[in-house]
């Protein structure tokens, strides 16, 4: 029997024009340029805030289903979303931006996929993660340095500290992975395109505004 491994490097290689299209966006590339309208900036902020609340009861779903060898990971991982479940907070006020409010449709197909994700295996959930936290880590990183005010945004998920976190994530889902069965596999493949598909939607949601 031929065993085929799947990993992380192996999703990025096999759909390289999915994963471009959900790191590269002329949203990114105006606030690069500093030329992005305000109202498309904070229709971003204040969907990602949203967003960022239902991916922080994913990362405490998955911290529940994983071995005990990758707790102190996505135990800092949830002290940084901690941190920046505060920080949109600060954001949204310096700009007046009210974040009680309903999702725009991408946002809430966005959080209706995390929530599914619940009833898949810890190989499944943990690509997954990885791939929504590698999204921002490159999309920001490759509209680096970004003009002002958008430094802050692209160093919070740009900076070298960050890079590193999402190569342990990576690490931990590859060796998830390892055990995986053929039919977590292609739900991992499976659930990795989304993630790529509502990462290009999600700009293009806040770019539209
Ligand atoms: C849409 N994807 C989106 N928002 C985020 N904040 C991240 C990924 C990274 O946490």
């Amino acid at each position: 029997m031929i065993i085929s491994p799947l990993t992380c490097a192996a999703l990025l290689s096999d759909y390289s024009e999915d994963w471009q299209a959900a790191t590269v966006h002329p949203f990114l590339e105006q606030c690069q340029q500093g030329s992005i309208k305000p109202e498309q900036f904070n229709t971003w902020l204040v969907q990602d805030a949203l967003f960022v609340v239902e991916f922080t009861r994913m990362a405490a779903r998955l911290l529940a289903v994983a071995p005990t060898e990758h707790f102190d990971t996505l135990l800092g991982g949830l002290g940084a979303i901690k941190d920046e479940l505060l920080w949109f907070q600060t954001k949204a006020d310096e700009r007046s931006l009210n974040l009680l409010t309903s999702p725009q449709p991408t946002c809430e197909k966005y959080c209706e996929f995390m929530q599914g994700l619940a009833n898949q295996s810890y190989a499944v959930q943990a690509i997954a993660f990885w791939a929504i936290e590698l999204a921002y880590n490159q999309g920001w990183q490759r509209h680096s340095p970004m003009a002002e005010p958008y430094a802050e945004f692209a160093d919070r998920w740009g900076n070298a500290g960050f890079t590193e976190y999402v190569k342990v994530l990576e690490q931990q889902a590859d060796r998830a992975l390892m055990t995986a069965s053929e039919d977590e596999r292609s739900q991992a493949r499976e659930a990795f395109l989304t993630v790529a598909r509502l990462e290009k939607d999600f700009w293009q949601m806040a770019f539209s505004a």
